[in-house]
Protein backbone atom coordinates (compact mmCIF):
# COMPACT_ATOMS: atom_id res chain seq x y z
CA UNK A 1 0.00 0.00 0.00
CA UNK A 2 1.62 3.58 -1.50
CA UNK A 3 1.69 6.66 0.99
CA UNK A 4 -0.99 8.21 -1.56
CA UNK A 5 -3.76 5.19 -1.05
CA UNK A 6 -2.87 5.18 3.00
CA UNK A 7 -3.79 8.95 2.70
CA UNK A 8 -6.79 8.82 1.06
CA UNK A 9 -8.18 6.38 3.94
CA UNK A 10 -6.61 9.25 6.59
CA UNK A 11 -8.44 12.08 4.71
CA UNK A 12 -11.95 9.54 4.19
CA UNK A 13 -11.82 9.14 8.56
CA UNK A 14 -10.84 12.75 9.05
CA UNK A 15 -13.70 14.00 6.81
CA UNK A 16 -16.11 11.48 8.36
CA UNK A 17 -14.66 12.66 11.99
CA UNK A 18 -14.64 16.66 10.32
CA UNK A 19 -18.54 16.12 9.71
CA UNK A 20 -20.17 14.44 12.41
CA UNK A 21 -18.31 16.91 14.60
CA UNK A 22 -19.96 20.10 12.58
CA UNK A 23 -22.91 21.92 14.06
CA UNK A 24 -24.19 24.87 13.62
CA UNK A 25 -27.75 26.96 14.09
CA UNK A 26 -27.10 29.64 11.24
CA UNK A 27 -28.61 29.19 7.77
CA UNK A 28 -25.65 30.69 5.97
CA UNK A 29 -22.97 28.94 7.88
CA UNK A 30 -24.82 25.80 6.56
CA UNK A 31 -24.93 25.95 3.13
CA UNK A 32 -21.33 27.10 3.68
CA UNK A 33 -21.07 23.67 5.08
CA UNK A 34 -23.04 22.42 2.17
CA UNK A 35 -21.20 23.39 -0.72
CA UNK A 36 -18.05 22.17 0.84
CA UNK A 37 -18.47 18.71 1.59
CA UNK A 38 -21.55 17.92 -0.61
CA UNK A 39 -20.90 20.89 -3.62
CA UNK A 40 -19.46 19.69 -7.17
CA UNK A 41 -15.70 20.57 -6.22
CA UNK A 42 -16.56 19.66 -2.41
CA UNK A 43 -14.83 17.61 -0.53
CA UNK A 44 -16.97 14.45 -0.83
CA UNK A 45 -16.74 14.55 -4.27
CA UNK A 46 -12.80 14.81 -4.11
CA UNK A 47 -12.80 11.89 -2.12
CA UNK A 48 -14.44 9.62 -4.72
CA UNK A 49 -12.53 11.01 -7.16
CA UNK A 50 -9.67 9.04 -5.84
CA UNK A 51 -11.29 6.07 -6.12
CA UNK A 52 -9.16 5.51 -8.95
CA UNK A 53 -5.91 5.35 -7.23
CA UNK A 54 -7.01 3.16 -4.67
CA UNK A 55 -5.83 -0.71 -5.41
CA UNK A 56 -8.12 -3.17 -6.34
CA UNK A 57 -7.93 -5.09 -3.42
CA UNK A 58 -8.85 -1.89 -1.34
CA UNK A 59 -11.31 -0.81 -3.84
CA UNK A 60 -14.80 -2.27 -1.42
CA UNK A 61 -13.21 -1.37 1.67
CA UNK A 62 -13.02 2.32 0.09
CA UNK A 63 -15.70 2.24 -1.52
CA UNK A 64 -17.90 1.21 1.77
CA UNK A 65 -15.59 4.28 3.67
CA UNK A 66 -16.14 7.01 1.03
CA UNK A 67 -19.83 5.88 0.64
CA UNK A 68 -20.36 6.49 4.29
CA UNK A 69 -18.75 9.64 4.51
CA UNK A 70 -20.91 10.83 1.66
CA UNK A 71 -24.06 9.64 3.48
CA UNK A 72 -22.96 11.48 6.88
CA UNK A 73 -22.30 14.47 5.18
CA UNK A 74 -25.94 14.29 3.71
CA UNK A 75 -27.84 13.25 6.90
CA UNK A 76 -25.88 15.90 8.85
CA UNK A 77 -27.01 18.63 6.46
CA UNK A 78 -30.52 17.29 6.65
CA UNK A 79 -30.85 17.04 10.44
CA UNK A 80 -28.72 20.65 10.91
CA UNK A 81 -31.68 22.03 8.29
CA UNK A 82 -34.81 20.88 9.75
CA UNK A 83 -33.24 21.99 13.46
CA UNK A 84 -33.09 25.75 12.35
CA UNK A 85 -36.55 25.78 10.28
CA UNK A 86 -38.32 24.34 13.39
CA UNK A 87 -35.94 26.84 15.75
CA UNK A 88 -37.45 29.80 13.68
CA UNK A 89 -40.78 28.93 13.56
CA UNK A 90 -41.36 27.98 17.24
CA UNK A 91 -39.25 30.95 18.65
CA UNK A 92 -41.18 33.16 20.53
CA UNK A 93 -42.34 36.59 18.65
CA UNK A 94 -40.97 39.93 20.51
CA UNK A 95 -44.22 41.51 20.46
CA UNK A 96 -43.85 44.93 19.16
CA UNK A 97 -44.64 47.14 22.46
CA UNK A 98 -45.20 50.22 20.62
CA UNK A 99 -48.23 49.06 18.62
CA UNK A 100 -51.65 50.83 19.34
CA UNK A 101 -53.65 48.73 22.09
CA UNK A 102 -56.86 47.08 20.58
CA UNK A 103 -59.75 49.11 22.23
CA UNK A 104 -62.42 47.90 23.63
CA UNK A 105 -65.94 48.69 22.21
CA UNK A 106 -67.85 50.62 24.83
CA UNK A 107 -71.52 50.64 25.17
CA UNK A 108 -73.71 53.72 25.32
CA UNK A 109 -76.18 55.32 27.51
CA UNK A 110 -80.23 53.86 27.45
CA UNK A 111 -82.16 56.75 26.71
CA UNK A 112 -84.17 56.32 29.77
CA UNK A 113 -80.88 57.02 31.84
CA UNK A 114 -80.08 59.87 29.90
CA UNK A 115 -83.63 61.40 30.04
CA UNK A 116 -83.40 60.32 33.64
CA UNK A 117 -80.16 62.36 34.75
CA UNK A 118 -81.11 65.29 32.89
CA UNK A 119 -84.37 65.52 34.66
CA UNK A 120 -82.41 65.02 37.84
CA UNK A 121 -79.95 67.50 36.80
CA UNK A 122 -82.65 70.34 35.78
CA UNK A 123 -84.11 69.97 39.25
CA UNK A 124 -81.64 69.30 41.93
CA UNK A 125 -79.74 72.65 39.98
CA UNK A 126 -82.45 74.49 41.34
CA UNK A 127 -82.78 72.95 45.03
CA UNK A 128 -84.32 69.86 45.06
CA UNK A 129 -82.51 66.80 46.24
CA UNK A 130 -83.11 63.24 45.41
CA UNK A 131 -84.88 61.03 47.41
CA UNK A 132 -85.66 57.33 46.70
CA UNK A 133 -87.88 54.31 48.23
CA UNK A 134 -88.63 50.42 47.91
CA UNK A 135 -90.56 49.44 45.21
CA UNK A 136 -93.05 47.06 46.91
CA UNK A 137 -95.26 49.20 48.98
CA UNK A 138 -98.19 48.98 51.32
CA UNK A 139 -101.78 49.41 50.83
CA UNK A 140 -101.14 53.17 52.74
CA UNK A 141 -97.86 54.94 51.16
CA UNK A 142 -99.37 53.79 47.49
CA UNK A 143 -103.42 54.44 48.06
CA UNK A 144 -104.66 55.54 51.37
CA UNK A 145 -102.25 58.54 52.46
CA UNK A 146 -102.44 59.59 48.85
CA UNK A 147 -106.19 60.43 49.10
CA UNK A 148 -107.30 57.50 47.32
CA UNK A 149 -110.57 56.18 48.20
CA UNK A 150 -111.31 52.76 48.78
CA UNK A 151 -113.33 52.07 45.54
CA UNK A 152 -110.76 53.76 43.36
CA UNK A 153 -110.26 52.41 39.82
CA UNK A 154 -106.69 52.75 40.60
CA UNK A 155 -106.72 50.39 43.78
CA UNK A 156 -108.43 47.16 41.40
CA UNK A 157 -106.41 44.22 40.68
CA UNK A 158 -106.58 45.27 36.64
CA UNK A 159 -104.95 48.38 37.43
CA UNK A 160 -102.25 47.44 40.00
CA UNK A 161 -99.86 44.38 40.78
CA UNK A 162 -100.65 42.70 43.76
CA UNK A 163 -98.49 40.60 45.94
CA UNK A 164 -100.32 39.84 48.85
CA UNK A 165 -103.78 40.96 49.86
CA UNK A 166 -103.73 40.68 53.24
CA UNK A 167 -102.05 42.70 54.85
CA UNK A 168 -101.74 44.22 50.97
CA UNK A 169 -98.25 44.67 49.21
CA UNK A 170 -98.14 45.99 45.88
CA UNK A 171 -95.36 46.43 43.24
CA UNK A 172 -95.76 50.78 43.43
CA UNK A 173 -97.57 52.20 40.66
CA UNK A 174 -96.37 55.88 41.04
CA UNK A 175 -93.06 57.21 43.02
CA UNK A 176 -95.00 59.47 45.48
CA UNK A 177 -95.22 56.39 47.80
CA UNK A 178 -91.34 58.03 48.28
CA UNK A 179 -92.80 61.12 48.56
CA UNK A 180 -95.35 60.24 51.84
CA UNK A 181 -92.18 58.24 53.35
CA UNK A 182 -90.30 61.71 53.88
CA UNK A 183 -93.44 63.64 54.61
CA UNK A 184 -93.73 61.55 57.80
CA UNK A 185 -89.98 61.88 58.59
CA UNK A 186 -89.62 64.77 57.63
CA UNK A 187 -90.46 68.59 58.78
CA UNK A 188 -91.23 71.36 56.10
CA UNK A 189 -89.59 72.60 54.65
CA UNK A 190 -89.57 69.52 51.85
CA UNK A 191 -87.89 69.93 48.27
CA UNK A 192 -87.74 66.56 46.66
CA UNK A 193 -87.59 64.72 43.32
CA UNK A 194 -88.26 61.01 43.44
CA UNK A 195 -87.22 59.15 40.10
CA UNK A 196 -87.73 55.24 40.20
CA UNK A 197 -89.18 52.55 38.58
CA UNK A 198 -93.07 51.99 38.30
CA UNK A 199 -95.89 49.02 37.89
CA UNK A 200 -99.18 48.87 36.01
CA UNK A 201 -101.62 46.60 35.20
CA UNK A 202 -101.25 47.22 31.59
CA UNK A 203 -101.46 45.25 28.47
CA UNK A 204 -98.51 46.23 26.83
CA UNK A 205 -98.47 48.22 23.37
CA UNK A 206 -96.66 51.08 21.60
CA UNK A 207 -98.27 53.94 23.91
CA UNK A 208 -97.82 51.70 27.49
CA UNK A 209 -95.98 48.99 29.00
CA UNK A 210 -96.50 47.24 32.72
CA UNK A 211 -93.04 48.88 33.72
CA UNK A 212 -91.84 52.43 33.67
CA UNK A 213 -89.97 55.11 34.98
CA UNK A 214 -91.59 58.36 36.43
CA UNK A 215 -89.65 61.43 37.86
CA UNK A 216 -91.97 63.08 40.60
CA UNK A 217 -91.39 66.17 42.66
CA UNK A 218 -92.64 67.79 45.50
CA UNK A 219 -92.46 70.74 47.52
CA UNK A 220 -93.48 72.12 50.56
CA UNK A 221 -93.33 75.36 52.74
CA UNK A 222 -95.18 77.94 54.19
CA UNK A 223 -96.62 79.92 51.27
CA UNK A 224 -96.13 77.74 48.30
CA UNK A 225 -98.51 79.05 45.91
CA UNK A 226 -100.03 77.62 42.40
CA UNK A 227 -97.46 80.07 40.85
CA UNK A 228 -94.32 78.91 42.42
CA UNK A 229 -95.35 75.64 40.48
CA UNK A 230 -96.21 76.81 37.58
CA UNK A 231 -92.79 79.04 37.13
CA UNK A 232 -90.79 75.78 37.82
CA UNK A 233 -92.37 73.58 35.34
CA UNK A 234 -91.98 76.44 32.74
CA UNK A 235 -87.99 76.21 33.90
CA UNK A 236 -88.43 72.90 33.29
CA UNK A 237 -89.84 72.84 30.33
CA UNK A 238 -87.31 75.20 28.83
CA UNK A 239 -84.16 73.52 30.25
CA UNK A 240 -85.45 70.14 29.02
CA UNK A 241 -86.99 71.46 25.46
CA UNK A 242 -85.05 74.61 24.50
CA UNK A 243 -85.07 77.97 25.77
CA UNK A 244 -88.10 79.60 23.27
CA UNK A 245 -90.95 76.68 24.62
CA UNK A 246 -93.97 77.61 25.50
CA UNK A 247 -96.34 75.92 28.02
CA UNK A 248 -100.15 75.69 28.73
CA UNK A 249 -101.69 74.34 32.01
CA UNK A 250 -105.14 72.29 31.58
CA UNK A 251 -107.23 72.20 34.57
CA UNK A 252 -107.75 68.21 35.40
CA UNK A 253 -108.23 65.77 38.46
CA UNK A 254 -105.86 63.91 40.56
CA UNK A 255 -107.10 62.40 44.22
CA UNK A 256 -103.29 63.48 45.89
CA UNK A 257 -103.85 67.45 44.37
CA UNK A 258 -106.02 70.26 44.36
CA UNK A 259 -106.12 72.02 42.02
CA UNK A 260 -104.96 69.71 39.61
CA UNK A 261 -103.94 70.47 35.91
CA UNK A 262 -101.87 68.77 32.97
CA UNK A 263 -99.14 70.32 31.86
CA UNK A 264 -98.58 70.90 27.67
CA UNK A 265 -95.54 72.06 25.75
CA UNK A 266 -96.15 73.64 22.05
CA UNK A 267 -94.39 70.98 19.71
CA UNK A 268 -95.53 72.82 16.70
CA UNK A 269 -97.09 71.55 13.37
CA UNK A 270 -94.07 70.97 10.73
CA UNK A 271 -94.57 67.76 9.50
CA UNK A 272 -97.07 64.33 9.50
CA UNK A 273 -96.21 63.16 12.69
CA UNK A 274 -96.21 66.28 14.55
CA UNK A 275 -100.16 66.26 13.86
CA UNK A 276 -100.39 62.67 14.70
CA UNK A 277 -98.60 62.92 18.29
CA UNK A 278 -100.72 66.52 18.76
CA UNK A 279 -103.83 65.24 17.23
CA UNK A 280 -103.57 67.98 15.31
CA UNK A 281 -103.39 70.95 17.84
CA UNK A 282 -99.82 71.23 18.26
CA UNK A 283 -100.17 70.87 21.80
CA UNK A 284 -98.10 67.96 23.74
CA UNK A 285 -99.51 67.23 27.54
CA UNK A 286 -95.79 66.24 29.26
CA UNK A 287 -96.62 65.70 32.87
CA UNK A 288 -99.09 66.64 35.55
CA UNK A 289 -99.36 68.39 38.63
CA UNK A 290 -101.22 70.33 41.37
CA UNK A 291 -101.62 71.67 44.78
CA UNK A 292 -100.97 68.85 46.89
CA UNK A 293 -104.55 67.96 48.86
CA UNK A 294 -104.94 68.97 52.50
CA UNK A 295 -105.80 65.55 53.21
CA UNK A 296 -102.30 64.10 51.95
CA UNK A 297 -100.77 66.76 54.14
CA UNK A 298 -102.47 65.75 57.19
CA UNK A 299 -102.41 61.96 56.70
CA UNK A 300 -98.19 62.19 56.74
CA UNK A 301 -98.38 64.30 59.94
CA UNK A 302 -97.72 68.43 58.31
CA UNK A 303 -100.34 70.71 59.20
CA UNK A 304 -102.62 72.14 55.85
CA UNK A 305 -103.41 75.09 58.13
CA UNK A 306 -99.25 76.51 58.08
CA UNK A 307 -98.03 74.75 55.24
CA UNK A 308 -98.87 74.09 51.76
CA UNK A 309 -97.11 72.61 48.78
CA UNK A 310 -97.02 71.84 44.87
CA UNK A 311 -96.11 68.36 43.71
CA UNK A 312 -96.02 67.00 39.92
CA UNK A 313 -95.68 63.76 38.43
CA UNK A 314 -93.66 62.69 34.98
CA UNK A 315 -93.11 59.86 33.16
CA UNK A 316 -89.33 59.49 31.71
CA UNK A 317 -90.13 57.26 28.68
CA UNK A 318 -92.61 59.60 27.74
CA UNK A 319 -90.50 62.68 28.21
CA UNK A 320 -87.57 60.70 26.11
CA UNK A 321 -89.83 59.54 23.50
CA UNK A 322 -90.34 62.81 22.82
CA UNK A 323 -87.58 64.07 22.87
CA UNK A 324 -86.05 61.01 20.30
CA UNK A 325 -89.25 60.45 18.47
CA UNK A 326 -89.35 57.16 19.39
CA UNK A 327 -92.48 55.79 18.00
CA UNK A 328 -92.72 52.47 20.23
CA UNK A 329 -92.44 52.27 24.26
CA UNK A 330 -91.65 48.38 24.21
CA UNK A 331 -88.28 49.39 22.63
CA UNK A 332 -86.93 50.83 25.64
CA UNK A 333 -87.19 47.14 27.39
CA UNK A 334 -86.34 45.21 24.44
CA UNK A 335 -82.39 45.82 24.74
CA UNK A 336 -81.81 45.27 21.04
CA UNK A 337 -78.44 46.93 20.42
CA UNK A 338 -79.55 48.45 16.85
CA UNK A 339 -81.94 50.88 19.15
CA UNK A 340 -79.54 51.33 21.87
CA UNK A 341 -76.25 52.54 19.99
CA UNK A 342 -78.48 55.49 18.69
CA UNK A 343 -78.51 57.30 21.92
CA UNK A 344 -75.52 58.94 23.74
CA UNK A 345 -72.03 57.85 24.33
CA UNK A 346 -71.55 56.36 27.76
CA UNK A 347 -70.68 58.89 30.69
C1 LIG B 1 -97.54 63.72 47.05
C2 LIG B 1 -98.66 64.41 46.68
C3 LIG B 1 -98.97 64.59 45.36
C4 LIG B 1 -97.78 63.78 42.06
C5 LIG B 1 -98.52 64.02 40.81
C6 LIG B 1 -99.29 63.72 38.77
C7 LIG B 1 -99.96 64.82 39.11
C8 LIG B 1 -99.41 63.05 37.45
C9 LIG B 1 -98.73 61.24 36.09
C10 LIG B 1 -97.85 61.77 35.02
C11 LIG B 1 -97.61 60.74 34.01
C12 LIG B 1 -98.27 59.86 36.35
O1 LIG B 1 -96.28 58.85 35.06
S1 LIG B 1 -97.60 59.26 34.86
O2 LIG B 1 -98.52 58.37 34.32
N1 LIG B 1 -98.67 61.99 37.29
O3 LIG B 1 -100.16 63.45 36.61
N2 LIG B 1 -98.45 63.26 39.72
S2 LIG B 1 -99.54 65.27 40.65
O4 LIG B 1 -98.49 64.30 43.09
C13 LIG B 1 -98.17 64.07 44.39
C14 LIG B 1 -97.07 63.38 44.75
C15 LIG B 1 -96.73 63.19 46.07
C16 LIG B 1 -97.20 63.49 48.47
Amino acid sequence: MSEENKDIFVTAKELLKEIEQFTTTDKQALEQYRIAYLGTKGKVKALFAGFRSVPNERKKEFGQLANAVKQAAESKLNTLKTAIEEATTTSIEVPDLTRPITTMPLGSRHPISIVRNQINEIFTRIGFTIAEGPEIEDDWHNFTALNTPDDHPARDMQDTFYIQTNPVNVLRSQTSTVQVHVMENQTPPIRIISPGRVYRNETISARAHCQFHQVEGLYIDKDVSFADLKQTLLYFAREMFGKETKIRLRPSFFPFTEPSAEVDIYWGLKDEIDYRITKGTGWLEILGCGMVDPNVLKNCGIDPEVYSGYAWGMGVERIAMLKYRIGDIRLMFQNDVRFLKQFGAAL
